[in-house]
């Protein structure tokens, strides 16, 4: 099970590092940590054993978030209409990206970074992917090409930065952190 204190922070070079790619067919250490990575988002969403073991409910997670320098990483969370929406993706790509930008309006955060970072960071509304998405049912990763829109596109943009050594915090605007471009708009939750 993973726990806070697996989870690398700031300061590690891990998270400054460009991750390698993973190798397919998949090898069965691959599948766990996949697995295992799933699992965090779960355990640290169920009320109960976020509290028993002192969790930070995650949205996603990437490899090398857990001190596994590879191209991988999964995403369990809402979209603004409330649907769920899981994603276990190896090798991904962002093939293109709209020219309209979205954002948090109340920023981001990281389960890899402790402290209380304001300031805005902006991301392609919409991104068409691909990768080898991984099927925890068919225990096996085949590749799919799709498009993300809205909070999901702004999950998918951070967990794709962690694997090129980017944090959210090295995309805020140093000199005006709240700045807003004309073309990006707020996400709204309904
Ligand atoms: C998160 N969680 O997991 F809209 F039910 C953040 C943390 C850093 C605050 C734990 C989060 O946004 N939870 C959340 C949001 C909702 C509804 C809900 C729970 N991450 C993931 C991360 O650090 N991955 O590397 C940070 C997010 C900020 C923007 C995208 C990812
Ligand atoms: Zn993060």
């Amino acid at each position: 099970m993973i726990l806070m204190k697996d989870i690398v922070r700031e300061g590690n070079v891990v998270l400054k590092q460009v991750a390698k790619e993973v190798e397919l067919p998949l090898s069965l250490e691959d599948k766990e940590t996949i697995c295992e990575m799933m699992n965090y988002l779960y355990d640290s969403c169920d009320e109960e054993t976020c509290k028993e073991y002192d969790l930070r409910p995650g949205v996603g997670l990437a490899a090398p978030q857990i001190g596994v320098s590879k191209r991988m990483f999964v995403i369990a969370a809402p979209n603004e209409k409330g649907q769920f929406f899981e994603l276990a993706i190896i090798n991904p790509k962002i093939i293109s990206y709209s020219d309209e930008l979205t954002y948090l309006p109340g920023g981001e955060g990281c389960l890899s970074v402790d402290r209380e970072v304001t300031g805005l960071i902006h991301r392609p509304y919409k991104i068409r992917v691909q990768g080898y998405v991984y099927d925890f049912d068919k225990n096996d990763a085949f590749l799919q090409t799709f498009t993300l829109k809205g909070y999901l596109a702004v999950v998918f943009g951070h967990e794709f930065d962690h694997l090129n050594g980017t944090l959210f915090v090295d995309r805020i605007n140093k000199d005006n952190p709240f700045f807003v471009p004309e073309n990006s708009k707020p996400i709204k939750f309904n």
